[in-house]
């Protein structure tokens, strides 16, 4: 069959295996993958994952910027409890930020889920 003539040799097949492999493993160490999960919240930092906020509670200084990250698959709110803001639906993927600009404490809710709350301490 004339396909068998352009066929690589078991020999090169193997040398072709093992240039591939090295090409990939120098590939990895000099450029690590820059899309690495990152496994908790950053600084000033609050996630919705698993209908609940990760840290439920969070202490910033007076002038801090909070980023909400919505991590679940569902629909979230951040909705202050006293009024003072409220981020609407949060889609999956969604982020929603807040400025605190004075001291206190500032409980909060999803309103989609009753059980969902958190509270910001502004110090
Ligand atoms: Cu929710």
């Amino acid at each position: 069959m004339k396909f068998s003539k352009i066929l690589p040799s078991p020999s090169s097949a193997i040398a072709l295996f093992f240039f591939a492999t090295i090409f990939t493993g120098s590939c990895a160490k000099s450029s690590p993958a820059p899309t690495a999960a990152v496994l908790s919240p950053g600084a000033n930092e609050v996630w919705m994952q698993n209908t609940a906020f990760t840290p439920a509670t969070i202490t910033v200084a007076v002038n801090t910027t909070i980023k909400w990250t919505n991590k679940d698959g569902i629909t979230h709110t951040v909705t202050s409890t006293t009024g003072l803001f409220d981020s609407g639906n949060i889609n999956a993927g969604g982020i929603y930020q807040h400025q605190f600009t004075v001291a206190g404490s500032y409980p909060y809710k999803c309103t989609i889920h009753a059980n969902m709350t958190g509270t910001v301490i502004v110090q």
